[in-house]
């Protein structure tokens, strides 16, 4: 027998776990200061994701996933997006969402309830997906949106996708990345693999040894980096996205990381995560590899970076306060959540919607 194929994974590390460069880190990491942005955009997220489950305990937010751990994942793939770049993101990407311009008090609104909170206001992201928590319908999106970027022949523009890597099982997911090999597609596909889909771990999930190959049968380009190391994550994505927006076609990304939260704030991982092992992973969490990176490095002082956690302090406190005061002041009735998906609803939609009403106002 000859061989008829044979593919390797590679796997991107600057920096290892103990923080040292492993590799001659790329321009844009030569820079303290897009090195602090990131750092800093990394604390925000924590930050606003603790005082949320704060909220959701007392009764102020309703189910909620936090980023806690992940947030290389999505600030350093949402940070690689440019103006008119298309982000069709999952329900684990405030991180990416925030890093692409989405307002996080937009983000709270519709964890909170309300939809209006996926009209987003920036410009720059007038194009972009509310979050899909369906699991793996925003492939087939992502695969839409960057079809028809192609047909119109709008040169210079991407999409950004995200998924879990328990997500990746569905068949959603293979039948994106087949039509994105198969056209060629300007997309990009993050696996945010972060070991566990709800109680799920990756062993049983595949038998493959990286999520990334799933894209190898379709004749994408896949690799894995380490998704605890921000600047492997904006290399391999910054480096993905380019070549999409010039023609080049897709590209597969698995983030290996680790979800040191609950799933959501409805789940309790205690009960099946292994205590050791989520202690080692918060040795290697995304925020602590940066800043050792940049306290040994020179690149930051340590009174530089305590002043930056807490002017994100701040900037949290701000976006919680303007979620608030929306909840408050202009709160949405219950039926609300039937208005925004259709221009007519359908005959058992508006049965449910009356029910919504008559309910609500018992
Ligand atoms: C189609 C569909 N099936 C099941 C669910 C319930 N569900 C919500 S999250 C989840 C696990 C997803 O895990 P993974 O894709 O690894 O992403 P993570 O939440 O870990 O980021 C499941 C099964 C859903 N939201 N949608």
């Amino acid at each position: 027998m000859r061989t008829s194929a044979s593919f390797e994974i590679k796997y991107l590390q600057y920096l290892d776990e103990k923080a040292k460069p492993a590799n001659d880190l790329p321009d844009f990491a030569k820079d303290p200061k897009i090195l602090i942005q990131l750092y800093k955009d990394m604390q925000f997220v924590r930050i606003l994701d603790k005082r949320t489950v704060a909220l959701q305990r007392i009764g102020k937010m309703h189910t909620y996933p936090a980023s806690l751990g992940q947030e290389a994942v999505g600030v350093g793939s949402g940070s690689s997006l440019q103006e008119g770049d298309v982000l069709i993101p999952y329900y684990r990407g405030t991180a990416t969402m925030i890093a692409k311009g989405i307002k996080p008090h937009e983000i709270l609104q519709y964890w909170g309830g309300d939809e209006r909170g996926s009209d987003y206001k920036d410009k720059n992201c007038k194009e972009d997906f509310p979050i899909a928590v369906p699991i793996a319908t925003q492939m087939l999106h992502a695969a839409g949106v960057a079809t028809a970027i192609k047909l119109r022949k709008q040169k210079g523009r991407a999409v950004l996708t995200e998924i879990g890597e328990g997500g990746t099982s569905e068949g959603e997911f293979y039948e994106a990345l087949n039509v994105a090999g198969v056209w060629d597609l300007p997309l990009v596909f993050i696996i945010n693999n972060n070991q566990w889909a709800i109680s799920v771990p990756t062993e049983l999930q595949t038998r493959a040894e990286t999520f990334a190959q799933k894209g190898i049968a379709a004749g994408i380009e896949c690799l894995q980096v380490d998704g605890n190391d921000v600047i492997a994550v904006k290399d391999a994505t910054t480096r993905a996205l380019d070549k999409a927006r010039t023609g080049g076609g897709p590209t597969v990304i698995e983030a290996i990381c680790y979800r040191l939260s609950d799933h959501t704030t409805a789940d309790d991982a205690s009960r099946y995560n292994d205590p050791k092992v989520h202690e080692d992973a918060w040795k290697k969490e995304p925020i602590k590899r940066l800043q050792d990176y940049l306290l040994a490095s020179g690149g930051a002082l340590a009174e530089e970076l305590e002043s930056a956690e807490e002017e994100c302090k701040a900037l949290v406190e701000k976006e919680i306060q303007i979620y608030l005061k929306f909840m408050e002041e202009d709160h949405q009735p219950p039926e609300a959540m039937f208005d925004y998906l259709f221009a007519e609803l359908p005959e058992r939609t508006r049965v449910q919607r009356d029910e919504a009403i008559r309910r609500g106002s018992k």
